[in-house]
């Protein structure tokens, strides 16, 4: 099983912590394709255009995409879109971070599985919930 892990770089890193965490999870059930988005250290030694083709080569070969949408990022956004159009299998986990609630266009999406949820804990239990399912 390959997961894509995605969540926010640009748009805020408060969560980087809580990404790490979710990761070391995930690879419980399969190998994470994504795991700088935990990472502590932000690597600017590629251009922008390179990282775009790594991305989109890495969402290609994922069987499913794990979305942490809590912090809003167009990058995470353009993620999950451009995996709906590949066909795959998408989550996003969102807490309501400040009262805000996730977009209407991914919790309204008939292809975007959401869950709301409080913190890594019940985080643990969706995942066994996800990957038991298919
Ligand atoms: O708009 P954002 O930057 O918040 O978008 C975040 C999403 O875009 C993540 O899910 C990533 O898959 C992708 N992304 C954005 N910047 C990078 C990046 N920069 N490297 C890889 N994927 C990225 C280098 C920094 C990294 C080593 C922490």
């Amino acid at each position: 099983m390959k997961i894509y892990f995605s969540g926010s770089i640009r748009g805020g890193r408060q969560d980087a912590d809580l990404y790490k965490r979710l990761i070391d999870e995930l690879k419980r059930y399969g190998t994470v394709l994504t795991e700088h988005i935990g990472s502590d250290t932000v690597d600017d030694s590629k251009t922008d255009r390179q990282i775009h083709e790594e991305d989109m080569a890495w969402l290609r070969e994922s069987d499913i995409v794990i979305a942490e949408g809590s912090t809003p990022s167009l990058g995470v956004g353009y993620e999950i879109g451009r995996a709906i159009e590949m066909r795959k299998r998408v989550v996003c986990l969102y807490r309501e971070v400040g009262g805000k609630a996730v977009s209407a266009m991914i919790n309204g999406s008939p292809d975007v599985e959401c869950f709301t949820y409080s913190g890594y804990s019940e985080a643990v239990d969706i995942f066994l919930k996800i990957f038991s399912d298919k």
